[in-house]
Order: C-alpha cells, then structure tokens, then sequence
C-alpha cells in the first residue's frame, strides 16, 4: 500500500525502543546453538503452549520429567525450549525479527516462509532434509513437499497433520428444538427463524430472556457454515472464478453472507460478546447453555465442550448443522490441506543435523500396529507412561482422565511434555482415520459426533484454491486482510453501512490486489 514503507518504518522503530529497553534488562534472551564444553550438539527451538492460560510460574520448561525424556532419548543433543502460548506466538516473532535476536528453531507460516526466506531470516534445508528426516520425507508427496519450498528450496521442516485430524463444525441445540416443537431448518430463511426462537422464545425454559441464537469468536469467526451457505469462507480463502482464483472476501455472495449476518445482530439474536471473544470465552458459554447455535472444533465439541455441558445440564443435546447448498448448488466445508504445519531453521543455526535428528526422532513411524506416523510425546499420550495430553493438544498433560479435566485441575496436576506445533498426531489417509476416530469413540474418548464431522468434511470439504504463495502474496495479504477483518466486523455490527464493503473492494484492488491474484493464479493452475 501506499503509506507502506512509512509504516515499515515506524514498526521498526516501535521494535528498536522494546529490543533496546529488552537488551537494558538483560540482554538477548535465545541461546544459539552450539557444541557445548560437554562436548553436545545445542540448540533452541520456540514452541507453543495449549494451556488455557499462563504457563504456572514454578514450571521450569527445560528442568522437568518430559526434559529429562530427551536427555535420555538423544544423549547428544541438548535442547532450550522456549514456550509461548499461541496468542502470542506473532508477536513475540515480530520483536524476535525487529531484534534480530531468534531461536534456531520456530514455527512458521507459508507467508511468513517466503518473508523470512526474502529477509535472509531461515536458511533452507535442502539435503539435510532428505537424508535425515527419512521417517516423513519418505510419506510426502511432491504437491504436499511444494507447500514447505520457495523459490526451488526446502525451508520448511513438515510436521504430520491430516486436514481431518481436528475439522471445524457448526452445531444446534437440539433439545432447544424440541422444546420450542420447532425441526432442523431446511434453509437460510428458516434458520432465521430457529434463531430468533432461540433468542426470544425462552428455548430453555427458565422463564427468563437469557439466551442468543448464534455467537462466534472476535469479527465473527467460527460461523462457518452460514458464510458456507453463500459459498464463500471468513478468512484468507480463494476460490475459481472463471480463470482467476480471487480471494472470497471481494465476491458478491460475501456481501450477501453479511447482509444476512448484519440481520441477525440488528436483531439482537447474535451475543454481541461475538465481537471481542476468544474460543475459551465462548465455549464458557456454550457450557453454560447461553448460544443454541455454535461453531467449533470437533476435537473440542466431542471431548471437552459436551460432556461439560451435559453435566451442567443432563438434557443437553446437539445436532451437527450442514451448510445449506450455496448459489452453485454445492455444499461446502471448511477444510485444510495436509502437510501444512511447518517450521524454520534461522540462518543462525549451525547444529541443522542436530535440529533434523531430533524431529526425525520426534516424529516417528509406528511401524508395530499401524501405517501412521506419532510424535514421541503422543506415544507417551498413548500409553507408555499412562497418561492423556490430548486434550491441550500440546505439550501440557496431566495424569487423570480426558473427561476429568478442568483447568484448574490441570494447573493442579500439569506435567510438562514437549509436542511440536502439530495439529494431530497422526498423519494417515482418511479411511484409516475413521478407524481410529472409531476406536477413541469405543473407548469412550470422543462423542461420536467427531466422525459425523470427519465424514462430512472429507465428503464436502473445500480446500482454499491457494495452496502455494509468492511474494506479492506475501508482501500485500497481511494488511489487505487486516482491513477486511475490520470491515466486516464494522458492518455486521452496524457501525458501517453495508456500502463500506465496495470500498473494501475498491481498496483491494488499489493495493496490489489484482497483483495477487494474477500471482496465486499462476502458481496454482
Ligand atoms: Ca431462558
């Protein structure tokens, strides 16, 4: 954009006064890597955390039993972790970048793969890879090993991860139904309808105006299957118009998802919460049977968010809510690609064989019962040492039951296990994953309404259309989407006239828009 450079510059000297204010306190905070006196390969890897709040102050994340795992399982190496929770996860990179001061090891996006690649930040790891990460390089297809290259080279370090391992779904009340006689509804107009029901026909019965039809998380994400519904997806996704991949959020049928969408705050039938809440914020109040209708993850709905809610209130029952046929008459699904989840070596790192063992270790074949891929950490999950890191997805495990947790049990019990940034942890074809989603139900792990998720997703999932970026995509996507997040947050809630969606329109295409397209629709023809 046009001011770009200006900005550029004041982040840059907003990073200098933190780094230096960060350096007067005590310097640098990443150890490089290194062979150590002791004669053992270091480096430091940041990593995050699951757990629904701050890392407790006594936990020492490189002095704990899950530690002393890798000092026992690779003699040799010697690694610093660094853990942050996943909503600070940018910014702490931000001021990493600005300070010059990063780990050896860090998560990364696509977009910032090609940014840090440009910026000489992660160096790439052509050959290494190959030769020692045989125990996933072996697994890969090209087109999954194309999303993890730049410009011909491997920067990106894979972790396993299945798009169905954890898919996002929609789901209803369906006691609130059946105590207002009302059925599933069969389009947009009589989920309206159902909506307002639930808002203002005291679905639950307490005589009290206590409820909302639909709630979301912050600029109405997680309402997937009503923007499915048009056709078109919240967020960063493409889709094929004529012989373009254009991007949903400039596409007429977006302007009549929030229209519909403005509808339902106007009148009162979203929690305006909607608009600042987090996940945890608004499972608290699905729990507490404040929204008839939600979306969320399978792993979190099945596992965690309905047996929470049943034992708050025994009657409590959900129904899995399909998108309804879009314009095209397809029905869509949210769904991602396999083989996404990646990390960066920065160019600071001199010990990459030892970096390229230890994931090579993390992520080990289970050649003894099944042709899937675990990380050690969920071998511990699965039954080694007896205990259950599933629910926090990473990292953090406690030693009671999955359906026992609370979070101030888990601070009580917490453990520290180490698990790199994946989303699942297997990384399997997705018949062999409806087995294994079968066998978590039998044993009592997961509702059920975990497979209805995976089986519909994999039956109508639409990946976004942008597999592989470049750099124009990289340079203007980032500002481009935070301005879309601010309009259509601005209009559903009323404080913008739907007209402020053209001239989101007009400002894309003034600020290097058609560029991207013209971009990602070479790269993924
Ligand atoms: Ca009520």
């Amino acid at each position: 954009m046009r001011n770009q450079g200006a900005f550029k510059l004041l982040l840059l000297i907003f990073l200098t006064v933190i780094i230096t204010a960060h350096a007067a306190a005590g310097g640098g905070q990443y150890q490089g890597s290194a062979v150590t006196t002791s004669g053992k390969k270091s480096f430091s890897i940041l990593n995050t955390s699951y757990l629904q709040g701050p890392l407790p102050p006594d936990v020492d994340v490189n002095n704990n039993k899950w530690a002393d795992i890798f000092k026992k399982e690779l003699p040799d190496i010697d690694i610093n972790w660094i853990i942050v929770h996943p909503d600070q996860l940018l910014q702490r990179q931000n001021i990493m970048i600005g300070s010059g001061d990063f780990p050896d090891v860090m998560p990364m996006t696509m977009a910032q793969m090609i940014q840090w690649a440009d910026m000489g930040i992660v160096q790439h790891v052509d050959g290494i890879y190959q030769r020692s990460y045989r125990n996933i390089y072996n697994f890969l297809t090209e087109d999954d090993l194309k999303l993890t290259k730049y410009n011909g080279h491997q920067y990106g370090i894979s972790v396993p991860g299945n798009r169905l391992s954890n898919p996002g779904m929609m789901y209803l009340r369906k006691d609130w139904l059946d105590n207002l006689g009302l059925s599933m509804p069969r389009n947009l107009d009589e989920l309206y309808d159902v909506l307002h029901a639930f808002t203002f026909k005291d679905p639950d019965g307490n005589g009290q105006h206590d409820t909302y039809g639909l709630a979301g998380t912050i600029n109405f994400n997680q309402l997937w299957a009503i923007f499915h519904s048009f056709g078109v997806q919240h967020g960063a996704n493409f889709s094929w118009v004529g012989n373009q991949l254009v991007p949903d959020f400039i596409r007429p049928e977006m302007r009549d998802a929030i229209i519909y969408l403005t509808r339902l705050y106007r009148d009162g039938i979203i929690d305006k919460d909607t608009l600042v809440m987090n996940t945890n914020q608004l499972e608290d109040k699905v729990v507490r049977g404040i929204v008839g209708m939600v979306g969320a993850t399978a792993s979190g709905i099945s596992s965690r968010t309905l047996p929470n809610m049943q034992r708050a209130n025994p009657n409590a029952r959900i129904e899995y809510f399909l998108p309804f046929p879009a314009p095209d008459g397809n029905i869509y699904l949210p769904t991602g690609r396999n083989g996404t989840r990646m990390y960066g070596v920065s160019v600071k790192c001199t010990q990459v064989d030892a970096v390229m063992q230890f994931f090579n270790w993390m992520i080990e074949q289970d050649t003894s019962t099944l042709p899937f891929f675990n990380l050690n950490a969920d071998k511990i999950y699965n039954g080694t040492l007896g205990i259950d890191s599933a629910p926090l997805g990473t990292k953090w495990v406690v030693e009671m039951p999955q359906n026992q947790l609370t979070p101030q049990a888990t601070i009580d019990l917490y453990r520290f296990c180490y698990r790199t940034h994946s989303g699942t942890m297997q990384a399997v074809g997705d018949d062999l994953l409806f087995e294994i989603t079968q066998t978590r139900i039998d044993l009592g792990l997961i509702d059920s309404i975990f497979l209805t998720a995976q089986q519909y997703t994999s039956k109508y999932g639409k990946p976004n259309g942008v597999a592989v970026m470049g750099p124009v995509y990289a340079e203007y996507m980032n500002d481009i989407l935070t301005y879309w997040e601010e309009t259509i947050a601005s209009i559903i809630s009323g404080s913008r006239p739907i007209t402020a969606f053209d001239d989101f329109v007009r400002f894309f295409y003034a600020n290097g828009g058609q560029r991207v397209i013209d971009e990602v629709t070479v790269m993924n023809r």
